[in-house]
């Protein structure tokens, strides 16, 4: 199936509104690029790493409390465990705790 792309135009809600932004790199290909090559065209036009999607169900916070910060490590551990020792049978005396 062909479909049609507008460069400076992007679709919402059946309504075509003009992008508010800049754009400086416009590349097309006759093929779907893989993560890592819209990650490496990321990396090299911005120097910053790119912050890949499969990793997003796990990444639940960062430095700053509650704000992914695109990396799963002990903070992340540590939002996960916080709720492990919480009991929710009732009454409380239930727990065992
Ligand atoms: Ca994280």
């Amino acid at each position: 199936m062909l479909g049609c792309f507008k460069i400076g135009l992007y679709e919402s809600g059946g309504w075509w509104l003009p992008y508010e932004g800049d754009i400086d790199d416009v590349r097309v290909y006759s093929y779907a690029l893989t993560y890592d090559q819209v990650s490496q065209l990321y990396f090299d036009g911005s120097g910053e790493p790119a912050c890949r999607a499969d990793v997003g169900v796990f990444d639940v916070t960062g430095p700053t409390p509650g704000v992914p910060d695109c990396m799963v490590d002990i903070l992340d551990v540590r939002e996960f465990a916080s709720d492990w020792l919480q009991c929710g049978r009732y009454p409380a005396s239930e727990c065992g705790i």
